[in-house]
């Protein structure tokens, strides 16, 4: 499966305290508060997210539903990865371990997403077993799924009682008769399907899924396979239609096929696109739909940021050990952190226009909301702020039990005075999603918490 480009992590920028609102942010500024909330720590559905923040998949849905003629069972599912060694399928317990292992180690880690080996809803007490313990142990992680879309329209709000927020759907045409070509078969109500029958079911049940989830507000990514001479042309009206349906983004992918991979493409000798093939039928679907240019076909078990694949650290062997590692240690005091928020779950709010903070007790188990304090309002833009000293003496003193004051912004003056008191002011995370952003300071912490006030 997949062997991904080695990216350097050290493009992991991070946002400082400029003056720019939008410092350090992609998201279209169209884009709702809650929608950029949950696009701007998805490495997947934003542009630059992936040069900070890491997910991981988890390799617990084995078997498949639908046979596509560009996949080998083998290996991983071809619709969300590229052919390479297969991965070392999970238990849903293993899953979470795994998962929690993988925080301890990656701070920047925001994504939990199943994408196979096979397709996850055709392996739904695994994966809906998976998504629960995860969703119920670790609220900060975001949970996303990659389907074919075959069984979508009757797991839709299972997904959203879960909250899952991000989904992908692979549609690779909306005509039976070229999606004939692509699929081989299709298990229906018990029975398998070929051809253009095949086809029509799972182009039906793709599209249902779609409008259900989009229904439902649920962020969806289509993946294509571009494969030409037999949908490259055809895929421009996918965009267009997915486009008008609602979908977030437009992910068209390579077809990658060798005959060593034993796929039916590879065995006919069907080629993949070439770059310049690929990039041009990008820019043709770019005209009506957001594309995504930055995936990185990653592996059914991949880690990391996009484009890295630290897999080998955290098998199970691995996981047992860092567990142990994690037991021997005495557990961290948990340390109080001020967030400067306007509610929508991201630091969005400068430290002098804050009227209250958002406390939360953070610890290497992750944060949790404690209380809300208010405060007065210390700038006012105006001539009033003659009286600002006094409000930012009481802000101050409302907030000196913390460790941190996590914002969007904030000016020389207060974050002196902040660190006179002994606690530390921090800018670098402004409109992050609050729970990743203050676990990521956690870790960074440089003393824990002996030297740092704790809680209680
Ligand atoms: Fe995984 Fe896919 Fe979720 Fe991302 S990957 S399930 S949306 S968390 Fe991302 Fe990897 Fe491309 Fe997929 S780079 S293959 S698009
Ligand atoms: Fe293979 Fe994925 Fe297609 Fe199933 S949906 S046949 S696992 S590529």
């Amino acid at each position: 499966m997949l062997l991904e480009r080695t990216q350097d992590a050290t493009q992991n920028a991070k946002t400082s305290g400029c003056a720019s609102t939008r410092c350090g942010t992609e998201a279209p500024s169209t884009l709702s508060d809650a929608m950029r909330a949950k696009v701007e720590t998805h490495p997947c559905y934003s542009d630059t997210a992936h040069l900070r923040f890491a997910r991981m998949h988890v390799a617990v849905a084995p078997a498949c539903n639908i046979q596509c003629n560009y996949c080998n069972r083998k290996y991983d599912c071809a619709n969300e990865t590229r052919p390479g060694v297969v991965s070392e399928v999970l238990q849903p317990e293993q899953a979470l371990r795994k998962v929690k292992a993988v925080a301890a180690k990656i701070p920047q880690l925001t994504v939990m997403g199943i994408a196979g080996p096979g397709d996850p809803l055709a392996n739904p007490k695994r994966t809906f077993e998976t998504l629960r313990q995860v969703g119920r142990e670790m609220p900060g992680i975001k949970l996303c799924i990659s389907t074919n879309g075959l069984n979508l329209p009757q797991y839709v709000d299972e997904l959203a009682e879960i909250g899952v927020d991000h989904v992908t759907i692979t549609i690779n045409a909306l005509d039976p008769h070229i999606a004939a070509k692509i699929y081989a078969w299709v298990i229906w109500e018990g029975k398998r399907l070929t051809g253009e029958e095949a086809a029509a079911v799972l182009i039906r049940q793709q599209l249902k899924g779609l409008d259900m989830l989009v229904a439902r507000g649920i962020l969806v990514k289509v993946n294509s396979v571009m494969i030409p001479g037999v949908n490259d042309q055809h895929l421009k009206a996918v965009s267009r239609l997915i486009k008008q349906k609602g979908a977030f983004l437009h992910n068209i992918m390579p077809l990658i096929s060798a005959p060593e991979h034993g796929t039916v493409f590879g065995l006919t000798g069907q080629r993949g696109p070439t770059d310049a093939e690929l990039d041009g039928l990008r820019d043709a679907c770019a005209t009506d739909m957001t594309m995504m240019r930055h995936c990185k076909q990653c592996r059914a078990d991949a880690i990391g940021m996009l484009g890295e694949d630290r897999n080998a650290e955290f098998t199970m062997d691995k996981v047992a050990a860092i567990e142990a590692a994690e037991a021997a240690q005495p557990d961290p005091l948990p340390v109080l952190m001020a967030v400067a928020t306007s509610g929508q779950g991201v630091i969005d709010v400068h430290f002098g226009h804050a009227r209250s903070f958002a406390i939360y007790e953070v610890s290497g188990e992750g944060a949790r909301f404690v209380e809300t304090r208010d405060v007065g309002l210390y700038c006012t833009g105006t001539d009033e702020c003659d009286d600002a000293t006094d409000t930012l003496s009481r802000t101050l003193k409302t907030l000196s039990d913390c460790a941190v004051v996590a914002c969007a912004r904030i000016g020389l003056g207060p974050w002196e005075r902040l660190e006179e008191i002994g606690v530390r002011p921090n800018g670098e995370h402004g409109w992050e999603a609050i729970e990743p952003a203050l676990a990521a300071i956690y870790a960074e912490l440089p003393a824990k918490p002996s030297n740092l006030r704790a809680v209680g």
